[in-house]
């Protein structure tokens, strides 16, 4: 472990569950922060227990979003529970929570509560909706915001049996709100060093997506303009698809300025990943061209410019399926990547779990573990040149109560007695 790590000395109550909120204390405590995990007595957060593997341990939801935290448990509906959060609050950096509209208020932790208690407090909050937002009474869940956030009606095919809105496998509600809100509170805490003084981040998921989505904000303003998306598959094909003046989903088109597809290679009946994803990149036209034997496309004008290539881009596409079909997706990648051509394998998670390179990088780690023996986790995607943050495991519930409780100045006798009323 890095004894150098920048957030050391952070303290964080991580009043969180599920997935945005530990999503981002997780990253915190990664790089340094003292992480303590506030969680109700006898249960602990809801994915303890969640799509168990091993019964009776705790299961992979919750190990992978909860490295490097200590837990304490807490009933903060009990006056016990309540004194100990307020002496925690006193002395901690941040306070992170992701609990349903309102939920903290009705606890008793009120932003302003929590300001007198401590100045310099920083509250980082995850909501489905903005504060004020005409939906902020929702409780929101991955899906939930994939749906009001832009991504679902812009992902997906346009026509079809399966054509309708399609909501993507990454978490773009859960952990990509819990990555803004981390920024949040770093920013934050910078600001806390110059004026002293603490502040409420807020980030709802909701718009945490939209961010996301940006790219398709902008294809509605130029629709709005001009009436049409011409690097959409759609185009000029079936231009009924921007009859309603709304951003059609464009199943796996490039998004950018480069067109791309999803491109079947040799094995692709049986197997269900044997694809590589393919960019036609405009200055790469000539490489294109080298790379399948086809010089004459250097200079034939339906070919030479993107814009003469758009209208017959699906056929392109099918000419470079069928240079593949005898190669694997490695084969082809390998092929194409003497050429300088943006493309990758689809890879599975079977893959990417035994992928060396990410072994060796940190971003797959083995992480030993009490209950479990080990458990295999996503590592820190960020890597730094002057330390190397190691993922440890994630605590049992309720690991570390009696030492925080002893760390706030509780003697044995009181420690006891909150065990006796179940406060903790
Ligand atoms: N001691 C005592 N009570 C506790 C407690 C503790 N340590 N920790 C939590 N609670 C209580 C809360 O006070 C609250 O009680 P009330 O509803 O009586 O006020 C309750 O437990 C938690 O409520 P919740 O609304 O957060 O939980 P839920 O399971 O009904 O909803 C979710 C879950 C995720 C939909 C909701 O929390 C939510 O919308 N969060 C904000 C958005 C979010 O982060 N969603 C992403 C989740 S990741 O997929």
């Amino acid at each position: 472990m890095s004894d150098n790590l920048p957030l050391k000395g952070i303290k964080i109550i991580d009043f969180t569950h599920v997935q945005a909120g530990p999503a981002c204390t997780q990253l915190l405590a990664w790089f340094g922060a003292d992480v303590i995990k506030v969680e109700r007595p006898g249960s602990g957060d809801v994915t303890r227990s969640q799509l168990r593997d091993i019964p009776g341990a705790d299961a992979l939801y919750f190990t992978m979003l909860n490295s490097n935290k200590r837990s304490l448990t807490l009933d903060t509906k009990k006056a016990e529970g309540k004194a100990v959060l307020e002496k925690l609050i006193k002395e901690s950096d941040v306070m992170v929570e992701n609990f349903g509209p309102g939920a903290l208020d009705r606890m008793g932790f009120t932003w302003e509560h929590i300001q007198k208690l401590n100045p310099g407090m920083i509250l980082a909050s995850v909501k489905g909706f903005s504060d004020g937002h005409h939906y902020e009474d929702l409780k929101v869940y991955e899906n939930v915001a994939q749906c009001a956030g832009g991504a679902a009606s812009t992902t997906g095919y346009w026509k079809g049996e399966n054509s309708g809105p399609t909501i993507s496998s990454a978490a773009l509600g859960d952990s990509n709100t819990g990555m803004h809100l981390a920024i949040g509170i770093l920013t934050a805490y910078i600001g806390k060093q110059k004026t002293g003084k603490g502040q409420k981040v807020a980030v709802s998921m909701q718009d945490s997506v939209l961010n996301l989505c940006r790219v398709k904000m902008r294809d509605q303003l130029r629709l709005d303009k001009v009436g049409y998306l011409e690097e959409y598959p759609q185009y000029p094909h079936e231009m009924e698809a921007f009859k309603d003046g709304v951003v059609p989903r464009g199943a796996n088109a490039g998004g950018g300025g480069q067109p791309g597809w999803i491109l079947k290679c040799k094995g692709w009946e049986t197997d269900p990943n044997a694809y590589i994803y393919f960019t036609v990149q405009g200055h790469a036209w000539e490489p294109i061209c080298d790379a399948l034997g086809k010089p004459e496309w250097k200079t034939d004008p339906a070919y030479t410019t993107a814009q003469a290539r758009q209208p017959h881009i699906m056929n392109i596409f099918a000419t470079i399926e069928d240079f593949i079909k005898d190669k694997t997706k490695f084969e082809a990648v390998d092929i194409f990547r003497k050429f300088d051509i943006p493309c990758a394998p689809v890879l599975s998670m079977k893959e990417l779990l035994h992928d060396k390179s990410l072994r060796a990088s940190g971003s797959i780690v083995e992480v030993p573990h009490k209950v479990r023996g080990s458990y295999f986790t996503v590592g820190s995607p960020i890597k730094f040149s002057g330390m190397k943050p190691e993922v440890t495991a994630s605590p049992l519930l309720g690991e570390h109560t009696d030492a925080v409780l002893a760390e706030l100045g509780y003697s044995a006798q009181e420690i006891a007695a909150m065990h006796e009323v179940k406060a903790v």
